[in-house]
């Protein structure tokens, strides 16, 4: 047994789990992991503000399945990076946030930036504690990530006092069993009862949490709908229902006679189960691994919620799978239906253009980026929220897909880009966004340089937040249109300043050509498209 740090007890523990990298930024209380981090050979990448190091390892843990670690520090630093858990709390992304802190000697005693940072973080965590000592530091990380990776996955938090990090330890690395997640899997009988009761209904729906929507959800999701021949839709939108990348899938759901809730809330993205979204009599069979999930359902739907099974929806997933490829799969038509539904986008989007020159409509800056997105098996759409977002998720698609999600908070796109870039060394990564959401984070286009991680960002520029100015414009007219404006920034010149390609496009037939430079010059790359800012789209049939 070797004596050393907290700090490299922390280290060499992260390494047996398997971590690889952590995105962090700097600060006096987490500088002796950065120290121990050197010797454990894990890798750094340092960044500008600490919500950017939680969205980053947010994305990487969505399209890596490994988990995403922040590391920040301690007081201003862990208040910072708070908010972006919540977006990864709501997307069901296994994160942990390590923060420094004040040393526990000098608990109550007034340190240096002394907060009550686990107590901060609890509404956006699963769990969230404190190290007692620097013998605690290994046991206590395997317990975070175990945590963030099990059942309903999500964010953890682990404040890292400065004595916990710094005092001599004996104490061993935990067995690389303590890090895993703890499967909670579906009961045989379990799944054959959901099954039946799916294949006995007319017009059956599987519908899938933000956790099946990482990138190997998907793939697995794809496998359940081929065993069995039942739709199974993925929702991650916080439009839920009227998420624009499900096309007009609204009114397929409202004639569901069975629905199967695969880890999917009930919640303000279902309408809470009601009429009109969902047929007065529809059915409703729920998969979850909190049983909070079964009472907020039962509140909602009385009876008509007729089977609450416990299970984590991975698990889930596997074993209704296996199950249905020993069966026949149902008759195709409805599963078609569906299919066209989600599919259908409004043909007049075909011949869109703005209405006054020099500027592009959505679906003109949107559609030319699908052409970069086809050329590789891996390429991965990352979207921001706002009216831009949402015509960026109507009109592209791509294998990987990482949006802000169901927290619906603005922001989060460029440091996604970097996340899904370190994720996916070699595939395309394109981000779209609007250009109020680019200014939260751009100082990470220097985090991109810095670290040589090329994507193609577009933002769609109407110099203005659009979605509130959509909303002042409906709800109170146009005489009470009111701070919403925002200057026509060339923001390719602010990337280009730090070292990035940028280019301004004011045309639609110079788009194409310009995202063909901009993937050529292997830079992070921003364009900066002159946009009419319209209202999002809704997709009817
Ligand atoms: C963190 C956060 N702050 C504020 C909002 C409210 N909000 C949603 S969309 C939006 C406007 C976004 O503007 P922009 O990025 O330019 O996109 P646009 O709507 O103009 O296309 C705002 C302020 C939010 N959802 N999340
Ligand atoms: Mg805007």
């Amino acid at each position: 047994m070797t004596t050393s740090r907290g700090a490299d007890l922390l280290a060499r523990s992260l390494k047996q789990a398997g971590v690889r990298r952590i995105f962090t930024l700097s600060g006096n209380h987490i500088m002796p992991v950065f120290d121990a981090a050197l010797s454990a050979g894990i890798e750094l990448l340092h960044v500008r503000h600490e919500a950017a190091a939680v969205h980053m390892a947010d994305a990487y843990a969505r399209l890596s399945g490994e988990v995403g670690i922040a590391m920040v520090t301690g007081g201003p630093g862990h208040a910072n990076a708070v908010s972006a858990l919540y977006t990864a709390q709501m997307s069901e992304s296994p994160v942990v946030l390590l923060s420094g802190h004040a040393p526990n000697n000098q608990a109550g005693m007034g340190a240096f930036q002394e907060m009550r940072q686990a107590e901060m973080s609890l509404p956006v965590v699963k769990a969230a504690w404190t190290s007692a000592s620097a013998d605690s530091v290994g046991s206590d990380i395997a317990r975070a990530i175990a945590g963030a990776m099990s059942g309903r996955p999500g964010p953890t938090h682990l404040s890292l006092p400065t004595d916990a990090l710094e005092d001599a330890t004996n104490a061993g690395v935990p067995d690389a069993a303590a890090f895993k997640a703890h499967p909670l899997p579906l009961a045989a009988a379990d799944a054959s009862t959901v099954l039946a009761r799916l294949r006995r209904a007319v017009r059956p729906l599987i519908l899938a949490g933000p956790a099946c929507l990482t990138r190997a959800g998907r793939a697995r999701l794809a496998a359940l709908e081929e065993a069995c021949g039942i739709p199974v839709v993925g929702m991650e939108s916080p439009r839920g229902v009227n998420d624009p990348a499900l096309g007009a899938f609204a009114q397929m759901l409202a004639q569901a006679d069975c629905v199967l809730l695969l880890g999917k809330r009930l919640d303000f993205t279902l309408k809470f189960g009601q009429a009109p979204a969902f047929a007065a009599d529809c059915e409703f069979v729920q998969i979850d691994a909190d049983a909070a999930e079964f009472q907020r359902s039962r509140n909602a739907l009385g009876a008509r919620l007729s089977a609450s099974l416990t299970a984590d929806a991975v698990s889930a997933l596997a074993a209704l799978t296996v199950l249905a490829r020993g069966g026949s799969p149902a008759p195709g038509t409805w599963r078609n239906e569906v299919a066209s539904a989600i599919r259908y986008r409004p043909p007049a989007w075909d011949s869109a253009s703005a209405s006054a020159p020099g500027k592009l409509h959505p679906v003109q800056a949107c559609r030319p980026l699908q052409a970069l997105l086809d050329s590789h098996p891996d390429s991965v759409l990352v979207s921001d929220g706002g009216e831009f977002g949402q015509w960026a998720q109507a009109c592209l698609t791509a294998p990987n897909r990482v949006i802000n999600g169901p927290a619906g908070a603005i922001g989060s796109a460029l440091p996604f880009a970097l996340g899904a870039r370190v994720a996916l060394p070699d595939a395309p990564v394109v981000a779209l966004m609007g250009d109020g959401t680019f200014g939260f984070h751009l100082a990470e286009v220097d985090t991109a340089i810095r670290y040589r991680l090329p994507f193609v960002t577009l933002i769609g520029n109407d110099a203005r937040w659009n979605a509130e100015y959509q909303i002042q414009l409906k709800a109170y007219g146009p005489g009470r249109l009111v701070g919403c404006e925002l200057l026509p920034t060339r923001y390719d010149l602010l990337a280009a300043a730090f070292g990035a390609y940028g280019e301004h496009v004011s045309e639609a037939a110079a788009l194409p050509a310009a995202i063909q430079r901009a993937h050529a010059a292997s830079l992070p790359a921003v364009l900066n498209v002159a946009l009419e800012g319209v209202p999002a789209p809704v997709v009817k049939r």
